[in-house]
């Protein structure tokens, strides 16, 4: 359990004075994810508004070692700076411990990246990789990805005349397909939770072997709301159990904070522009289509909690 005086002493390792909007949610992930590492880190970060943001030339904002990769590869570059260092390590020519974390959007890691992070947790390398899953391109101004919740508006998936309901898929469910990996740990969290984010990012730390995370971190002018407004609409994400916070150590499933009552998903989408034509008339349809998923997918983890994984054997 983090304490919250012990954490505010802590080095900053992702600095103010960042290009981000304010209320983005990355940053916040950032700066909760590092405070949760105690040992010297190495950072690995993919093309997007994270990097874009914190690397303006000739700053940084990064107070850690720190390497920027191409938009689809930040799981490959880490992987390989672990190599790297497991071989120095062997040959003495290094002695400290240090931690590696590949930071990605969910465009670098839902999609384009997601070769790259299979394979890096396939081989095994002993790496956190944390995607901030904002639901969809935004640095390149909103397009949607595999992250987007059905239903969200955005460049590529507007609320035209025609087709009035935004995206038309569900999004991918990422943090299950990574436990499909079999790897020590993974887990899903957002930063209204910091708890429970810090309390996951130190596991994922301290496993041997490879560990994924997903925290949803809202992005103001994608999902239009207002800055003051990303932490609360987490708790809201959570509450309404459109993004329930689990984890799955060494194959167990675990919900990690379980809402005291479930919110309908209208207390989720109401408050977000990109929402906003599912409340016109005519849209009642997909509103109970994306409640029906949600109450699917709730009953699913819980069975999978249940069991402790599905069919999964713990491992030994
Ligand atoms: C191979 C490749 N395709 C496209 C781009 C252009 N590009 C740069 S960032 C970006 C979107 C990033 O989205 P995401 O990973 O979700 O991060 P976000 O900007 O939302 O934080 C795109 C399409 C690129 N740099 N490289």
């Amino acid at each position: 359990m983090a304490n919250l005086r012990e954490l505010s002493r802590k080095d900053e390792l992702l600095t103010g004075g960042h290009r981000a909007c304010a209320g983005c949610g990355a940053p916040v992930a950032v700066r909760q994810v590092l405070k949760a590492v105690d040992t010297p880190v190495v950072v690995g970060c993919a093309t997007g508004c994270l990097e874009v943001t914190t690397t303006i030339y000739p700053y940084s904002a990064w107070n850690v070692p720190f390497i920027h990769s191409a938009f689809e590869n930040v799981a490959a570059t880490v992987s390989g700076i672990e190599a790297a260092y497991r071989s120095l390590k062997r040959q003495g020519r290094i002695q400290r411990d240090i931690q590696f974390v590949a930071f990605g959007g969910d465009g670098g890691t839902y999609d384009i990246g997601f070769q790259a992070l299979s394979g890096a947790m396939e081989r095994g390398h002993d790496m956190v990789y944390i995607c901030y899953d904002n639901q969809a391109y935004m640095n390149t101004g909103i397009q949607r990805s595999s992250a987007t919740p059905r239903g969200a508006a955005t460049t590529t998936s507007p609320a035209g005349r025609v087709a009035t309901g935004g995206k038309s898929q569900y999004r991918k469910d990422l943090t299950a397909v990574m436990a499909a990996h079999d790897i020590p740990y993974v887990a899903q969290t957002t930063i209204s939770h910091w708890n429970d984010l810090i309390t996951k990012v130190r596991k994922a730390f301290a496993v041997e072997g490879p560990a994924f995370v997903n925290i949803l971190a809202p992005c103001r002018l994608g999902w239009q709301i207002d800055s003051a407004d990303s932490i609360e609409i987490c708790r809201k994400a959570v509450d309404t159990c459109f993004w329930p916070l689990y984890e799955v150590e060494n194959g167990v499933w675990k919900i990690t904070v379980k809402p005291k009552e479930k919110k309908p998903i209208t207390e989720w989408l109401r408050p977000q522009g990109r929402f906003r034509h599912l409340f016109k008339p005519g849209n009642e349809k997909i509103i109970e289509e994306i409640q029906a998923d949600v109450d699917r997918r709730w009953e699913m983890l819980q069975k999978r909690c249940e069991v402790g994984g599905a069919g999964m054997m713990p491992r030994e």
